[in-house]
């Protein structure tokens, strides 16, 4: 199973790179796409539509001032959908991130910090490690190697 990227705008990217950066060092597919739902609705109709079909296990969606591509996503799907608010310059990226994590009940967006991309790619590789030993392994030695990091700490 693979992983899809989506982000509102090619401005997005800076941050949604983390998102891949995070995926590649997993080994872990992914497709990506910049894609807009008020720009693009058709075309995010359509790609969402065909997510499942196309082996998309998570979706990771980043957005800034028009956050509502997270919750639009995941209305065409039932894959989770992890939202990744984009910092914004008027707001500071809070706009972003309490459009998405206030979803009304029955549509889920799994919500992470104002440019949070790297722990949305964490969290997708640990949905997709529940049915792949392999990953569950290498998410084991992640974490290995950061409490080997703490407490290897001199001060
Ligand atoms: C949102 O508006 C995008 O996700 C982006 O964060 C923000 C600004 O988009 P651009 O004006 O840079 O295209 O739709």
């Amino acid at each position: 199973m693979k992983v899809s990227i989506i982000m509102g705008s090619v401005s997005d990217y800076d941050v949604m790179s983390g998102a891949e950066q995070i995926l590649s060092s997993f080994g872990v597919e992914f497709e990506k796409r910049v894609i807009s739902a008020h720009r693009t609705p058709e075309f995010m109709y359509e790609y969402m539509k065909g997510a499942r079909d196309r082996g998309v296990g998570v979706v990771i969606a980043g957005a800034g001032g028009a956050a509502h591509l997270a919750g639009v996503a995941a209305g065409l799907t039932t894959l989770p959908v992890i939202a990744v608010p984009i910092e914004t310059k008027a707001l500071g990226g809070l706009d972003s991130l309490l459009s998405m994590v206030q979803m009304p009940s029955g549509i889920p967006v799994a919500t992470v910090a104002i440019n949070g991309s790297k722990n949305a790619a964490i969290l997708a590789t640990e949905i997709l490690a529940l049915f792949n030993e392999d990953l569950a392994q290498k998410l084991h030695d992640f974490r290995k190697e950061q409490a080997d990091k703490v407490l290897n700490s001199k001060i």
